[in-house]
């Protein structure tokens, strides 16, 4: 007894010198194996039930000690690719194991908000072994800008790398690189964001604030909007948006539904359509940080500028984007899960038939981990990556 109340009390005091959302990160993982910070980790994955609205979820961390991880994307052998925004791509195997960095990665600028990003595997993968990431992309002096890049994923090294997409001009910025990447047929959409510059999203003759679409080879299709015109980037599918962290083809209309952050306040959904002005900064639902208006804000809608399809009043922070269509957990279904870094949860929203947001749940709001990215795993699991210095690679799934 007196040991327990001393194993109690040393519990509380170590506790207590955490931050509080560090200490409510530990508090479920106080019997999980111990991981090493990086290098080759085999956790034993522990697994707690949380309740959510739909009934109880089985969250697993499958691996952690990943230092802030960006995206995840799943191979067809069961491992995954995971991103550090430091610079390093890994493999987790489905045992929680996580590789030394895999070699013939770009080079990236990891500061502020820049660094190694989205990764995607290709959708012929099986057949050309392709990895696409997009990063923050050195230039000249303190120059910076969001690029995309592919290469073949051979053992632990990517080979034959190319860059198929340079935004530009590049800055000196380190904000609002976005980005993720989308598969869309013979399509490749890349989204971005403003670099921290507002204006440059309204202007079509830079890649700031836009969504791009190109082939997976760079080339870019001829029926994109702006191709031709005078002064824009012919890469351009639309515009006017702010930091894209966020993207997904919508599984039932095969549409591409982005979402990106507000100033303070009015971070957004949208469903990009060719041409089209999102509207930041000109119209927004938030304001500065500093507390007052935009200087471009012109108000909440002007005509010429696209709507967003839903919209968060409080910002929080989105990051990662997944629709649920997956036969195994039925309740899931028209679900769009959305990662949270500054309300630290993930977001569940519920559409309608037609895509309307009827519904909005917060998942692992215990937990209180920053969510950088959020999939559905090809086992009809949700899986996420919490923002932290010991990164957390995350599987839920539903009981019953
Ligand atoms: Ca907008």
């Amino acid at each position: 007894m007196r040991k327990n109340c001393l194993a109690l009390l040393i519990a509380v005091s170590l506790t207590a010198c955490q931050p509080a959302a560090e200490s409510a990160a530990n508090a479920p993982a106080a019997n999980e194996a111990a991981a090493s910070a990086s290098g080759t980790t085999a956790a034993a994955p522990a697994s707690i039930s949380i309740p959510t609205q739909l009934g109880a979820v089985t969250l697993t961390t499958v691996a952690r000690g990943m230092p802030n991880p960006w995206a995840l994307a799943f191979l067809p052998d069961g491992d995954m690719l995971v991103t550090e925004r430091s610079g390093a791509l890994r493999r987790v195997a489905a045992d929680g194991s996580v590789s030394e960095p895999i070699k013939g990665v770009p080079a990236v600028v990891a500061e502020g908000q820049g660094g190694l990003l989205d990764v995607v595997v290709s959708p012929g993968f099986a057949s050309d072994g392709l990895v696409y990431l997009t990063y923050a992309e050195p230039g000249e002096g303190k120059l910076a800008g969001t690029a995309a890049a592919r290469g073949r994923l051979e053992g632990d090294t990517l080979v034959d790398v190319e860059v198929i997409f340079r935004q530009v001009p590049k800055t000196d910025s380190r904000h609002h690189f976005g980005s993720r990447l989308v598969f869309h047929g013979e399509h490749l959409y890349i989204t971005m964001g403003d670099r921290g510059d507002r204006p440059t999203a309204q202007d079509l003759g830079s890649h700031m604030g836009t969504v791009a679409r190109i082939f997976p080879d760079g080339r870019v299709p001829e029926d994109n909007p702006f191709v031709g015109q005078e002064g824009a980037q012919p890469e351009t599918w639309s515009y006017g948006h702010r930091n894209q962290q966020g993207a997904a083809l919508n599984p039932w209309t095969q549409v591409l539904w982005t979402h990106e952050h507000g100033p303070k306040g009015g971070d957004e959904v949208n469903i990009p359509q060719a041409g089209r002005n999102y509207g930041w900064p000109i119209i927004t639902y938030g304001i500065n940080y500093s507390g007052f208006p935009i200087p471009e804000a012109e108000g909440e809608s002007k005509e010429g500028l696209e709507q967003p399809h839903y919209y968060w009043e409080v910002s929080p922070g989105v990051s990662g984007m997944a629709f649920y269509a997956h036969e195994r957990f039925p309740a899931w279904q028209r679900s769009l899960f959305v990662g949270s870094l500054a309300q630290r949860a993930l977001i569940r929203l519920s559409l309608d038939e037609v895509g309307n947001v009827v519904g909005e749940e917060r998942l692992l709001e215990a937990q209180g981990w920053r969510i950088r990215d959020v999939r559905v795993g090809p086992d009809g699991a949700v899986w996420a990556l919490t923002d932290e210095t010991d990164g957390r690679l995350l599987r839920l799934e539903l009981k019953g």
